[in-house]
């Protein structure tokens, strides 16, 4: 059994991250203030979180090489800086993502639009921080043997996120609100392509890049799993909107108010009366905690809540057998996806 990276293993590996893109912007002589905001953004911004997404890399190459890797080894660094860059990847997303749904608040702190001085220049952060995964994945990978692979893989996996976000946005209007726009079949191609790629199947897939068992059928098969993992990890993610403690999650939800397809609503639709329609039709996708806390309350009458944890249920039972059918001919191992499995089941941040 190898054991998984902690939290403060990760970390540990930020500083030397942060070191070689500053030394990369004073070989370009950037100027010492924008040295320093840039640095202040990377650490506002890619510190912070749970980095499930980023100590995924490590312990998915743990257990394909079946050893633990030393946190003070060089193999151990390589797979933290690909983990780093996933974190990296999903700070562009999140400092963008907040400012197109008005989120007020991410990992307990003001999002970086709303902190001090910050405002739009945020916008231009988010594209260095998108920057610097390439500055870093060229220093360090550029000798490894599949570094184009994992370059491409990078390109690919942020343009299917940024069509998952333009669906996202584009299902949820500000000024109208259409109910019938809504389905299940939008809510999944939404979540697939704005999460699941990028949270579930990027890393896994630079793991097997990284030591070198990324044939065409364990990424196939990576993907036929963690696909249909990171749809449920969507679902939940909207179900924590509306139904977590805000103070345990770290961010205040908007999707209500923000008119977003998201699980929630689509199931409740499914649910409700005609009167009950009217209701949602009268109170969802407006600015107004009124009407948004109308809309919980209904949510909690049609017994959302007991609903979500049994479909829960009965998506882990899905993945468990799916897992259980892994060819492990080719190095691929079922113990990658348990260990995903085991981070997101019941969370509750
Ligand atoms: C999560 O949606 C999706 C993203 C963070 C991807 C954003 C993609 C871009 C191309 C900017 P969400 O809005 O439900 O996340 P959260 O609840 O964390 O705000
Ligand atoms: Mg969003
Ligand atoms: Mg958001
Ligand atoms: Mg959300």
């Amino acid at each position: 059994m190898v054991s998984a990276t902690t939290i403060k293993e990760f970390e540990s590996v930020w500083p030397r991250i942060v070191g070689d893109l500053e030394a990369h912007c004073k070989h370009y002589k950037l100027p010492k203030q924008s040295l320093d905001w840039f640095v202040q953004s990377l650490n506002y911004n890619t510190v912070g979180g749970k980095c499930n997404r980023g100590m995924s890399v490590i312990d998915t190459s743990s257990i394909l090489l079946d050893k633990t890797l030393s946190p003070t080894s060089e193999e151990y660094f390589q797979a933290a800086l690909l983990g780093w860059l996933v974190e990296l990847l999903q700070a562009f997303f999140l400092v963008s993502d907040d400012i197109m749904d008005a989120s007020k608040t991410r990992r307990g702190q003001p999002c970086w639009y709303l902190a001090p001085k910050v405002g739009m220049i945020a916008i231009n952060d988010a594209f260095l921080l998108e920057g610097a995964i390439y500055v870093l994945l060229k220093k360090h990978f550029r000798p490894h043997a599949s570094y184009i692979d994992m370059v491409e893989l990078f390109h690919e996996t942020s343009f299917q996120t940024e069509l998952g976000q333009c669906c996202d946005l584009l299902t949820a209007p500000e000024d109208e609100v259409d109910l019938n726009n809504f389905s299940l079949d939008k809510f999944s191609f939404i979540v697939i392509f704005k999460t699941a790629y990028y949270s579930f199947y990027l890393p896994v897939a630079l793991a097997l890049l990284y030591i070198g068992a990324a044939t065409p059928k364990n990424l196939q098969t990576s993907l036929d799993i963690l696909i249909p993992m990171g749809e449920y990890f969507q679902a939940q993610d909207d179900y924590l909107d509306a139904f977590a403690d805000p103070e345990t999650l770290g961010k205040i939800g908007t999707d209500i108010q923000d008119n977003k397809c998201s699980w929630l609503i689509n199931q409740a639709l499914k649910k409700v009366t005609p009167e009950q329609r009217k209701l949602l039709e009268e109170n969802y996708g407006q600015k107004d905690a009124a009407k948004e806390a109308k809309v919980k309350a209904l949510y909690h009458e049609l017994k959302l809540k007991e609903f979500y944890e049994q479909w829960e249920e009965e998506r882990v039972t899905d993945l468990k057998t799916k897992i259980d059918k892994v060819d492990e001919s080719e190095g691929l191992k079922k113990t990658v996806f348990e260990a995903f499995l085991k981070k997101i089941y019941k969370r509750s941040k």
